[in-house]
């Protein structure tokens, strides 16, 4: 009977699925990826180096989410987020060229998860929103969150009740005068700066 079911069911343990072609989250729909591990098929979307015009594993159209997923390596150009999106319990055990982007203006949600290894970047944003992080959990890292270098159009970022660790460069990096810095309740281990690049008085942290 128990060995029944495990044979049905357990899956914990499975073989990555390796992904050859980029999954479109259509605009409003969730993509629950129960547990499960994913990886890019490095021929066809890309290595996870650190070689820009990868592409990503998830294309999420607006008020899309995408939840429970694992992203192994390697992971080429992770999560793009196209308007509003939701994430919810992704982690990303070793970060390609940078984990998730913001393609277009928008509010990001993360929530849960965490992101490990990344060589430089974590979140990219390349358009005007805002990102709130909260509940989430990142080792050997150069940066949580970067603004596209040298744009000025206007970010916000969040960052709540999370655990920090081996930053070689700062958590929330800008050189937006107008983008705003806020990190609460959050524990941190060797990391190098909190904040860089912003107006010091559109920072906080408590
Ligand atoms: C770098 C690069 C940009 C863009 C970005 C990204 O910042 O200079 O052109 O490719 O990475 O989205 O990964
Ligand atoms: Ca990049
Ligand atoms: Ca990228």
């Amino acid at each position: 009977m128990l060995i029944a079911l495990f044979v049905g069911n357990y899956s914990a343990h499975a073989a990555p699925e390796v992904v050859h072609k980029t999954i479109l989250v259509k605009a409003g729909e969730v993509y629950d990826g129960k547990g499960k591990t994913v990886v890019a098929d490095p021929d066809t979307l890309g290595d996870g180096s650190q070689k820009e015009a990868q592409k990503p594993i998830f294309k999420l159209e607006n008020n899309a989410t995408l939840k429970n997923v694992i992203i192994a390596a390697p992971a080429a150009d992770g999560v793009h987020v196209y308007g509003n999106g939701t994430i919810s319990n992704v982690t990303w055990e070793d970060v390609g060229e940078d984990a998730l982007t913001l393609k277009e203006p928008g509010t990001v949600n993360i929530t849960g998860g965490g992101a490990y290894h990344a060589y430089d970047k974590v979140f990219q944003i390349n358009a005007e929103g805002t990102i709130n992080i909260k509940n989430f959990r990142a080792d050997d890292i150069g940066k949580l969150v970067r603004q596209l270098g040298g744009s000025t159009f206007r970010v916000n970022m969040t960052l709540d009740n999370s655990d920090i660790s081996n930053v070689k460069d700062s958590i929330l990096r800008s050189d937006g005068p107008n983008s705003k810095a806020k990190i609460t309740n959050t524990r941190y281990h060797n990391v190098k700066q909190l904040f860089k690049g912003f107006k010091s008085s559109n920072t906080s942290e408590s």
